[in-house]
């Protein structure tokens, strides 16, 4: 049995780095008075019990799950819009070769999953200074609109009821909600100078309320 509440360590570390990173780009937007392609962050430690159950389902020997399973730490950016995906690209880009390398991107944004799932994924390799010294590991940086994330919570929470083995007229709704979804983006897209000079004038307004 391996000892994963150790192994695991590093992960949580960054995690917590990678999150405060991001954060720290979306307040340095919200100071400057500028939009922000960031709207939020999450970020998880993959539980053993999945990593254990992933390393079954593609058969991976115990001892190479942590160079062959990208996912155990992943973070979560969320985006207003489908552009802003993009620029978010640009950021974890002009980063690459610094504090983090990008190892390879899946875009599940022109490349849809059967399941309607759709996202950007940068899989990336991260330092972390450790007691023991430094330990290189991977994680995966999933990049989604509001939209997306609203239709993966939804049908993640779905398949774990069903044990991944979704019922097809329920498998059928969640295709056409994932439509619906898109749909959404799209025509949000249409109006994305209009939403963001009204959220400025908002939070303008707000401002100089509780200054008052
Ligand atoms: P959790 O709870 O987030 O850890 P696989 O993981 O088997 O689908 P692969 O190639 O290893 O395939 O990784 P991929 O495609 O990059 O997917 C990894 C993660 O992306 C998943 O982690 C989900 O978070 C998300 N994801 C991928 N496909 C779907 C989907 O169809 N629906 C939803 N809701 N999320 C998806 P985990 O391990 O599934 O879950």
């Amino acid at each position: 049995m391996r000892q994963w509440k150790n192994i695991l360590i590093p992960y949580e570390q960054a995690i917590g780095e990678l999150k405060v990173k991001f954060k720290a780009i979306r307040a340095e937007y919200r100071k400057r008075n500028e939009y922000s392609p960031i709207e939020f962050v999450t970020g998880r430690v993959k539980r053993v019990s999945s990593i254990i159950e992933k390393a079954k389902k593609y058969g991976i020997d115990e001892k190479n799950i942590e160079q062959e399973i990208e996912d155990i730490a992943g973070i979560r950016i969320m985006c207003q819009f489908e552009d802003d995906i993009y620029r978010v690209l640009e950021l974890i880009k002009a980063r690459d070769g610094k504090d983090l390398t990008i190892v390879y991107e899946k875009d599940y944004i022109n490349n849809q999953k059967d399941s309607g799932y759709r996202s950007y994924h940068v899989i990336i390799r991260y330092p972390v200074q450790t007691a023991y010294g430094e330990k290189n590991i991977l994680a995966e940086i999933q990049i989604r609109t509001l939209a997306m994330n609203f239709w993966a919570t939804i049908e993640h929470s779905v398949n774990y009821k069903y044990k991944n083995d979704i019922p097809e007229n329920i498998k059928l709704r969640l295709k056409k909600s994932a439509e619906a979804a898109h749909r959404l983006d799209e025509e949000m897209l249409k109006i994305r100078d209009e939403v963001i000079n009204a959220q400025k004038l908002f939070e303008l307004k707000s401002n100089t309320v509780s200054t008052i």
